[in-house]
C-alpha cells in the first residue's frame, strides 16, 4: 500500500493511504473527540463529534475524522474555530434530546457527553423543545436503560449486532419520537439479550447503566486490578473495579483472546461470590457428625496425623488428591508437589479427567502434544470454513462464540455437527444433527469422501505423517450411505461438508465435550486429528485441531503435573530420567508407581485401596456421574479433606474443611485454552481465617516431614520454570512487563508459540489412527427408550457455586429443566413447564419440561448445574478405557409425569 504525507495541527506524519484521519491523529498523540466511534467496526460517522477541518490538498472543508481517509498533502486542523463551532452545535443539538440531570445521574463524572459539554462550554441547549419522555426499563437484572439520557449514537445497536452478533437493539419510532429500544419495543428482559453488557460498556452517556454501581458515591475513588476471568478457558482479560475492599464491577480489557469483550459470567458473575456471606471462613472439623470451628493448628495437625497414619499402615498409594482446575498454576504446582514429594504417591489428578482427558491422551498420541494447536486470534481472523463439532460455543465459550458469529458475518461458513440445534443455528451454513456417540463414524465418513474425491494432501501425508495406508483401508468401509445411516444425518450434507472442509484454505476444526465425553472419547479426538492430517491442516495458520478447554485453568492444572502419569510439562513419571531429575530438584525419593485417575479413585475407595482423599476445589458429589456411587465412596473413606470456597455437596462428606482463597484474593497465573499464561492479581483481602491455598499445602508438607515454603506466587513460578522445559521462559516479571506468552516458551528470550507443529510434530510424524466405530455403552431400549444428553447453559457454571451466588444470574435462571422434543412431548402428553420424573438404571430426578425443537425426537437434554434435579443422579459412570473419562453425553432414560 502507498504511503501518504499529511500534516495534522502542524505536525507532519506519514501513514498508509487507507488510514483514517482519526487513526493518523491517534498515532501522533492527538486526541479527536468521538461519541459513536467503535474501533473494531466500520465508521458510522453519525455523531459528527470528530469533525476536523481539512485545508490543504484536493478536498477542503469539514470532514468526520473517523471515516475520512488521509490523502497526500492534506492539512488537517483538529481545533480550528470552525471545528469548535461545529462541535458546539452538535452538543447543543444532542442536549436537546438528552434529559439533563447530571447532579443525580449515576454516570456523573464518567460521562463522555458531560465531559465534552464541559470542554466545549455547552451548558444548556438553545433548542428547547418538547422531546418526548420515555419510561426507564429496569427489567434487565444487571443494567437499566434510560432512553431519556440517550443521544442516539447507535453504538449499543452496532455493538450488539456486529460485535456481539445478537441483534436485539434497534431504532424505533419516528421523527422526534425516534428512540433506541429492543426490537418491537419489548422489555429488555423479554428480549434475546444475553446480558453480556458489551453495549453498556460502550454507551457514552448514562443511558445504559450498570445497576451495581447505583448509589455508590465518589465512583472516581476506585482501584482497578487487571486480572483473568475465573470461569471458562477463553481467558478474558478485565479489570476488577474495587472500592473500599469490595469488588463493584468489571471493565473489559483488550486481551489477546477477548479483545475488549466479555460474556455475562465474566462481566457480572465473577465477583459477587468473592465476599459472599456463604464463603467458608474458618477451618472446620467434623465431630460427632457436626462441623465445628477449629483452629488452623488443630486442622493441620489432624490432617498430618491422618496422612502419616495411612502412609504407615497402607503405604502412600492409599492416599489420593484431586487438584483444582479453577485455581492458579502456582497452587496446582504446589498441590502435586505435596502429593508426590511429601506424601509419596502419583495419585493426583484434576478435572481434565472429566472433560479433555481424551484430548490430552488422544492428541499426545497422534501429534505429541495434547493442547489446542492454534490460537484464537489466528483461527478467528479470516476462516473460510469453521468445522464445529460438539461445542456449544456461544454458551460454553461465549467470547469465542461471538468471534465465530463475527467471522460468519465477515463471510466464513459454519458447519456444525451436534445432536442439538445449538444457539449458533442462526449463523450456521449447515447443521448435521448427528446421533449422540457417533463422532468416530462421522469422521470416517468425512475422510471417505475426501479420499474418494482425491482431495487428500498427498505431499503432506508422505512428508509428515505415518499410518496412512491402514487408515485408508479402514475408512473405505465408511461410505456416505453407511455413515449417514449410523449418524442419522443426510448423506448429501456429509459429502458437501467434507468437500468444503477439504477445499478451504483456512478451516479450523473446533471441538469440545460432544467429542470427548464418551466411552470412545479418545478415539473421537484422534478422529479429529485424522481429518486434519488427511488434508494437511495441522501446523498451519487458520487451521488446526482446537479443543476448547473448559475451566479457566484446566489447561494449567494439566501443565503443572496434576495428572497421575505426568510431572509438570508432561514429563512422564514412567521415564526413570525424569524421576531422578525431580528427585534431585525436590530433594526426595519419588514413587514410580503409576497413579490412579480420579475416576478410578472412587471404585478404589469401595475396594478399600484408597483410605484418604484430599480434594482441592472440586465437587464430585455434584459433578461426577452416578452420584449414588460417589456418595457411597465418600462415606466409606476413612478421611476426607476438602479445601473450598463454599460448603459444596462434596464438602458435606469431609472430615476437615479448609477455607481457600478465591482468584480475586491471590496472585498467580491461569493458562487459557490456547496455552496462554496470563496473570491473576489480588484485588481484595482475605476474610476471616482464609489462607492462600498454596500456603496451606506448604504447611501440610512441613507437618508431614517435608519442610516447604514459598515467598510468593512469583517464587513458585520460578521453581516451575526451573523444572519444566516448556515453561522455562515464563515468569511473572515478563507477564507484568506486558508480554503475553503461550507455551512452549523455552527461554527468557523465547516469545512463546502461537501455532504448534509448524515444521515438525512434537512427536516427529503425525500419526493416523485407523478407528472402527463403536456404539455408546448404554443404548435406548424398550424400558429406557430415550437418549439423555447432558451439558451446559450460558448463565451457570459447573456446580454453580460461584454463578449461583450472583443475584442477577439467579434471577435469570435458577432451576433445572429437561429439553424435550415437541413430538415426544405430545406423545407423552407433557406440557411445557410441567414437572416430570426422569429415570435411568441408576436413579431418578424430578425437573420441569422445556418443550421445543432443540433436541431431536427420542433424545432429551439436561444441564448439571442445579442442586434440584441434578442429572448426575442418573448419568452413566462407565469410562473410556484410554483416558478414564465418563460417558456423560449418552445414557438411556425414561420420562414419566411427576
Ligand atoms: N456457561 C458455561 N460455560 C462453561 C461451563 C459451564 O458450566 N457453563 N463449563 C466449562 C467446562 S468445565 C467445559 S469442559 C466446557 C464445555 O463446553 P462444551 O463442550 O461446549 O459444552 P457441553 O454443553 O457440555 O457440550 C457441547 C455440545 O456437545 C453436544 N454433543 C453431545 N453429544 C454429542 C456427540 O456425540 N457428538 C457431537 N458432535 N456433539 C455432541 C451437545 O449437544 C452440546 O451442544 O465449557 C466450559 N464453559
Ligand atoms: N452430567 C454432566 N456432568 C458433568 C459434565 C457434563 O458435561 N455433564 N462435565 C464435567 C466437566 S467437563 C467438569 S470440568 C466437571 C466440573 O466439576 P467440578 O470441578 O466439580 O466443578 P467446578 O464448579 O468447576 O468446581 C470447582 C470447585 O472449586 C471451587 N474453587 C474455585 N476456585 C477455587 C480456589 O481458588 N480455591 C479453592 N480451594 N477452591 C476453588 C469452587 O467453589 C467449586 O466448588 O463437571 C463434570 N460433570
Ligand atoms: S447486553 Fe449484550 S446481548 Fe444484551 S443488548 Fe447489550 S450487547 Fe446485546
Ligand atoms: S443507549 Fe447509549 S449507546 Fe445506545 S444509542 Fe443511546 S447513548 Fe448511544
Ligand atoms: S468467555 Fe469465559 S473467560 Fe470470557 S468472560 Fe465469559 S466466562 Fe469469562
Ligand atoms: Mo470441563
Amino acid at each position: 500500500m502507498k504511503n501518504v504525507n499529511i500534516e495534522i495541527d502542524g505536525i507532519k506524519v506519514t501513514v498508509p493511504e487507507e488510514t483514517t484521519i482519526l487513526k493518523a491523529a491517534e498515532s501522533i498523540g492527538i486526541e479527536i473527540p468521538t461519541l459513536c466511534y467503535l474501533k473494531d467496526l466500520t465508521p458510522d460517522g453519525s455523531c459528527r463529534m470528530c469533525v476536523v477541518e481539512v485545508k490543504g490538498g484536493r478536498k477542503k472543508g469539514l470532514f468526520t475524522a473517523c471515516s475520512e481517509h488521509c490523502a497526500e498533502g492534506m492539512q488537517v486542523e483538529t481545533r480550528s474555530e470552525a471545528v469548535i463551532d461545529s462541535r458546539r452545535f452538535i452538543l447543543d443539538m444532542l442536549m436537546s434530546i438528552h434529559e439533563k440531570r447530571c447532579l443525580t445521574c449515576r454516570q456523573n463524572s464518567h460521562c463522555q457527553l458531560q465531559e465534552l459539554c464541559m470542554e466545549y462550554g455547552v451548558e444548556d441547549t438553545t433548542y428547547p423543545g418538547d422531546a418526548p419522555r420515555f419510561d426507564v426499563d429496569t427489567s434487565n437484572p444487571f443494567f437499566d436503560f434510560d432512553p431519556n439520557a440517550c443521544i442516539m449514537c447507535r453504538k449499543c445497536e452496532r455493538v450488539c449486532t456486529s460485535l456481539q452478533g445478537r441483534k436485539v437493539i434497534s431504532i424505533n419510532g419516528r421523527g422526534i419520537g425516534t428512540h433506541m429500544s429492543m426490537v418491537y419495543d419489548i422489555k429488555w428482559s423479554e428480549s434475546n439479550c444475553e446480558s453480556c453488557g458489551n453495549c453498556v460498556a460502550n454507551c457514552p452517556t448514562g443511558a445504559l447503566l450498570d445497576k451495581k454501581i447505583k448509589g455508590i458515591p465518589r465512583l472516581w475513588d476506585v482501584k482497578k486490578v487487571g486480572t483473568t476471568c475465573p470461569h471458562c478457558g477463553v481467558g478474558c482479560q478485565y479489570n476488577l473495579i474495587v472500592k473500599d475492599d469490595e469488588i463493584i464491577g468489571t471493565e473489559a480489557l483488550e486481551g489477546p483472546s477477548n479483545r475488549g469483550m466479555l460474556c455475562v459470567k465474566g462481566r457480572y458473575g465473577s465477583f459477587e461470590f468473592v465476599k459472599h456471606p456463604d464463603r467458608i471462613k474458618y477451618p472446620l472439623i467434623k465431630r460427632n457428625g457436626e462441623f465445628q470451628r477449629a483452629s488452623w493448628d488443630e486442622a493441620l495437625d489432624l490432617i498430618a496425623a491422618k496422612i502419616l497414619q495411612h502412609k504407615k499402615e497402607s503405604g502412600p498409594d492409599a492416599i489420593a488428591g484431586f487438584s483444582c482446575s479453577r485455581s492458579t498454576n502456582e497452587d496446582n504446582y504446589v498441590f502435586q508437589k505435596m502429593m508426590r514429594a511429601a506424601i509419596g504417591t502419583n495419585n493426583v489428578d484434576n478435572c481434565a479427567r472429566l472433560c479433555h482427558g481424551p484430548s490430552v491422551v488422544g492428541l499426545a498420541t497422534t501429534l505429541g502434544s495434547g493442547a489446542m494447536t492454534n490460537s484464537i486470534a489466528d483461527i478467528m481472523e479470516a476462516p473460510e470454513v469453521i468445522f464445529l463439532i460438539g461445542s456449544n460455543t456461544t454458551e460454553a465459550h461465549p467470547v469465542i462464540g461471538i468471534q465465530i458469529r463475527q467471522a460468519v458475518l465477515r463471510g466464513a461458513k459454519l458447519i456444525v455437527a451436534d445432536p442439538r440445534a445449538i444457539d449458533l443455528m442462526d449463523y450456521t451454513y449447515m447443521h448435521m444433527q448427528i446421533r449422540p456417540g457417533t463422532n468416530v463414524a462421522f469422521a470416517n465418513g468425512i475422510m471417505n469422501v475426501i479420499i474418494s474425491n482425491g482431495l487428500e494432501d498427498q505431499d503432506y501425508i508422505a512428508g509428515r505423517t505415518e499410518g496412512y495406508e491402514e487408515l485408508k483401508d479402514l475408512v473405505k468401509e465408511y461410505t456416505p450411505e453407511k455413515v449417514a445411516q449410523i449418524c442419522g444425518i443426510d448423506k448429501e450434507m456429509l459429502i458437501e461438508a467434507a468437500l468444503m472442509y477439504a477445499k478451504a484454505d483456512r478451516a479450523p476444526i473446533i471441538y469440545c465435550l460432544g467429542v470427548t465425553e464418551h466411552s470412545t472419547g479418545t478415539e473421537g479426538v484422534m478422529s479429529m486429528s485424522n481429518m486434519a492430517l488427511l488434508v494437511g491442516k495441522l501446523g498451519k495458520y487458520g487451521c488446526g485441531v482446537n479443543p476448547l478447554r473448559g475451566q479457566n485453568n484446566v489447561q494449567g492444572a494439566c501443565d503443572m503435573g496434576c495428572l497421575p502419569g505426568d510431572f509438570p510439562g508432561y514429563q512422564k513419571t514412567s521415564n526413570p530420567d525424569n524421576v531422578s531429575k525431580f528427585e534431585k530438584a525436590w530433594g526426595c525419593t519419588l514413587s514410580t508407581t503409576q497413579g490412579l485417575r480420579s475416576t478410578e479413585v472412587f471404585p478404589a475407595i469401595l475396594e478399600d485401596r484408597i483410605k484418604a482423599l484430599y480434594i482441592f476445589g472440586e465437587d464430585p458429589a455434584a459433578t461426577d456421574p452416578d452420584s449414588n456411587h460417589i456418595r457411597k465412596a465418600l462415606e466409606k473413606l476413612d478421611f476426607l479433606v476438602v479445601q473450598e470456597l463454599f460448603m459444596t455437596e462434596t464438602a458435606k462428606y469431609a472430615d476437615v474443611i479448609l477455607p481457600g482463597a478465591s482468584y480475586a484474593q491471590k496472585e498467580g497465573t491461569f493458562t487459557n485454552t490456547e496455552r496462554r499464561v496470563q496473570r491473576v492479581r489480588k484485588a481484595v483481602e482475605l476474610e476471616g481465617e482464609m489462607r492462600l491455598d498454596s500456603d496451606v499445602f506448604c504447611d501440610v508438607m512441613t507437618r508431614i516431614g517435608y519442610p516447604a515454603h514459598f515467598d510468593s506466587a512469583a517464587d513458585i513460578m520460578r521453581e516451575v520454570a526451573s523444572v519444566t522445559p516448556s515453561f522455562a521462559g515464563v515468569s511473572h516479571e515478563r507477564l507484568d512487563g506486558g508480554e503475553s506468552l503461550q507455551w512452549p516458551c523455552t527461554s527468557s528470550t523465547d516469545k512463546g508459540t502461537c501455532i504448534l507443529h509448524m515444521d515438525e510434530f512434537t512427536r516427529g510424524r503425525g500419526l493416523f489412527k485407523a478407528i472402527e466405530f463403536k456404539e455408546p455403552d448404554e443404548l435406548p431400549d424398550a424400558e429406557y427408550p430415550l437418549t439423555m444428553i447432558t451439558g451446559r447453559m450460558l448463565y451457570h457454571y459447573n456446580n454453580a457455586s460461584m454463578t449461583g451466588r450472583t443475584e442477577g444470574i439467579v434471577q435469570i435462571s435458577n432451576e433445572s429443566y429437561v429439553e424435550i422434543n415437541a413430538q415426544d412431548a405430545e406423545k407423552m402428553n407433557i406440557r411445557d413447564g410441567e414437572k416430570v420424573k426422569i429415570c435411568s438404571r441408576r436413579g431418578e430426578v424430578i425437573t420441569s419440561a422445556r418443550i421445543g425443537n432443540v433436541v431431536s425426537p427420542n433424545e432429551v437434554f439436561m444441564t448439571f448445574h442445579f442442586a434440584d434435579g441434578n442429572v448426575n443422579e442418573i448419568t452413566n459412570s462407565v469410562t473410556d478405557e484410554l483416558s478414564g473419562i465418563p460417558e456423560y453425553k449418552v445414557c438411556a432414560v425414561k420420562i414419566e409425569k411427576a
